[in-house]
């Protein structure tokens, strides 16, 4: 048994992280964070636990007001009787404690509720990221017991495609004046979004932002496909709380169109995949690192400068001896 820096072992803190026990949650969160040596006794423990949760994710441009929407949902699933994990995934602003949640007088009711557990990720230095850090993370407070994981993300470069491959259900936020509806369309972001929603709509513009959306999702792509599910659009005031039904209502018919299409199994095998790929890569990718300046790499380098060998030839050399 590998024991953690803090003393308690791998089994003794997934025993408890399923009682609810935040403490040992956390502890299973920042091992797997770190790429812990204990990451692998860690993966093990927990997969007979996991499988339960539902993911949905969050994306949009900062501002848009994802935070404030995790809250009015953490609410509401709460009020549900659902056990609800949160992950904060942004690199740009490492949050702590009470300030994750863009309200914390909000969140401060949340923090004194054992049925939630909230944690922001940062990439500190895991192999792969946050890309591979945050689908462990989600493992842990799966096997917590969480029915519910938000996962909020914000939305540049390739986080929202790779929220979209962690969530089961995405949500992509947007706000009226943002420019945020073309924006989404170059970005592609309605292609991953299975509900898009309009918040601040207590502000000018968001009715022609909703306009706008279905314009764009009248063009084609993916969800104009025979037996595609079409995305609905909601409206939200998340600062009041407003649109909650409406968007309680589209996850829930977005999870029974999972289910009933067979998307849910796919995207979950899909998940599994890309994350067994993930790792494998890294793997070799390390082993690469260790050929680095190695003899074998130099031999075969000296043969290509010679012409005795091309570099394909000497790749799948390489390949080879890395694989066998
Ligand atoms: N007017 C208005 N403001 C909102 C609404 N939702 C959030 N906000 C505010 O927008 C700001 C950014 O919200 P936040 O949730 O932190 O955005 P995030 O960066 O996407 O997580 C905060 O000041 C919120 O109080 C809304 O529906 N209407
Ligand atoms: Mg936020």
């Amino acid at each position: 048994v590998t024991s953690t820096r803090r003393g308690a072992d791998v089994g003794t803190l997934v025993a408890r992280a399923r009682e609810g026990d935040p403490r040992s949650v956390a502890r299973l969160i920042s091992l797997v964070e770190d790429a812990s040596p204990a990451l692998r006794e860690v993966a093990a423990a927990l997969a007979p636990h996991t499988g339960r949760a539902r993911v949905i994710g969050l994306t949009g441009s900062p501002g848009v007001g994802k935070s404030t929407s995790t809250s009015m949902l953490v609410r509401a699933l709460r009020g549900q009787g659902h056990r609800v994990g949160v992950l904060a995934v942004d690199p740009s602003s490492p949050f702590s404690g009470g300030a994750l949640l863009g309200d914390r007088v909000r969140m401060q009711d949340h923090a004194t509720d054992s049925g939630v557990f909230i944690r922001s990720m940062a990439s500190r230095g895991h192999l792969g990221g946050l890309a591979a850090a945050t689908p462990q993370a989600v493992r842990v407070l799966d096997a917590a017991g969480c029915d519910v994981v938000l996962v909020e993300t914000v939305g540049v470069g390739q986080a929202e495609v790779e929220v979209a491959s962690t969530a089961d259900t995405t949500l992509v936020l947007l706000a009226p004046g943002m420019g945020d509806g073309i924006q989404a369309a170059k970005a592609g972001i309605l292609e991953v979004a299975d509900v898009l929603v309009v918040n601040k709509a207590d502000r000018d513009g968001a009715e022609q932002t909703v306009r706008d959306l279905k314009a764009m999702l009248a063009l084609g792509g993916r969800h104009s496909e025979p037996g595609a599910w079409r995305p609905p659009i909601v409206s939200t005031v998340a600062s009041r709380g407003r649109g909650v039904e409406e968007l309680l209502a589209a996850l829930d018919k977005h999870a029974r169109w999972l289910e009933r299409s067979g998307e849910g199994p796919r995207r979950r095998l899909a998940r599994a995949a890309a994350e067994v790929e993930a790792i494998a890569v890294a793997a070799l990718r390390s082993r690469i690192g260790d050929l680095h300046g190695s003899k074998a790499l130099d031999t075969l380098a000296a043969e290509v400068v010679t012409g005795t060998l091309d570099p394909y030839a000497a790749a799948d050399q390489l390949v080879d001896t890395l694989t066998t």
